[in-house]
C-alpha cells in the first residue's frame, strides 16, 4: 500500500484534520453512516458496527493512547490488518447501507454510504460504475469489499476514485 494512499484514507478517516483519528472521531463515523442511511441507531446492525470499529481502532492504536497518528496508521494499515479487522468493520458499514439485507448496494445507496463515509458523491458514483461490471446496477457484499481492499493493498481499483485519486491525479498531486 503506498503512502498516498495511506494518506488519502487517513485524511478521510481524520474529520477535523488535526492530524490525530481519536476514538471518538473513528467511531462517529459508524452513526454518521447509520443517520445517512436511515437506520434507527439501536438496530442490530448498527451495534454490530459499533463492535467491529471499536475493534478496529484498538487493532491500530499501537500504544493504547486513544489516539492513532499518522505515522501509527502507516504502519498498521496493510493486507493483514485488513483481513483481520477492517473487513468485518467495512462490511458492517455495507450490511447498515443494505437496508433489504439481500447483500446488494443499489447506486443510489452505495453513493450516500460512501458519502457519509465523506467520499465526494461524484467520485461515489464513478467508483459505483466502475465496479458494477456487470452493469446490472447492483454491487455485491464481496465485489465492495474486494475493490476496498485493492485501493488498500495496491493503491489501484475501481474504488481509488470513491478516495479522491483520480481527482489528485487529474490535478497532478
Ligand atoms: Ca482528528
Ligand atoms: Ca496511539
Ligand atoms: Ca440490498
Amino acid at each position: 500500500m503506498s503512502d498516498a494512499a495511506k494518506r488519502r484514507i487517513f485524511a478521510m478517516l481524520d474529520a477535523d484534520g488535526d492530524g490525530v483519528l481519536t476514538h471518538a472521531e473513528y467511531l462517529a463515523r459508524v452513526d454518521e453512516v447509520a443517520s445517512a442511511m436511515g437506520r434507527d441507531l439501536c438496530h442490530p446492525v448498527v451495534v454490530a458496527a459499533r463492535s467491529a470499529h471499536e475493534a478496529v481502532f484498538a487493532d491500530m492504536d499501537a500504544d493504547r493512547d486513544g489516539r492513532v497518528l499518522f505515522e501509527e496508521y502507516r504502519l498498521w494499515a496493510g493486507h493483514a490488518s485488513f483481513e483481520r479487522s477492517c473487513r468485518p468493520a467495512l462490511g458492517s458499514l455495507f450490511d447498515i447501507a443494505d437496508a433489504d439485507a439481500d447483500g446488494r448496494l443499489n447506486r443510489a445507496d452505495f453513493v450516500r454510504l460512501r458519502t457519509a463515509a465523506r467520499n465526494a458523491a461524484a467520485d461515489a458514483g464513478a467508483a459505483f460504475d466502475e465496479l458494477d461490471t456487470g452493469q446490472d446496477g447492483l454491487i455485491d457484499r464481496d465485489t465492495y469489499l474486494a475493490g476496498i481492499k485493492d485501493f488498500v493493498v495496491t493503491g489501484v481499483s475501481a474504488m481509488a476514485a470513491s478516495y479522491g485519486a483520480a481527482s489528485a491525479a487529474r490535478e497532478g498531486v
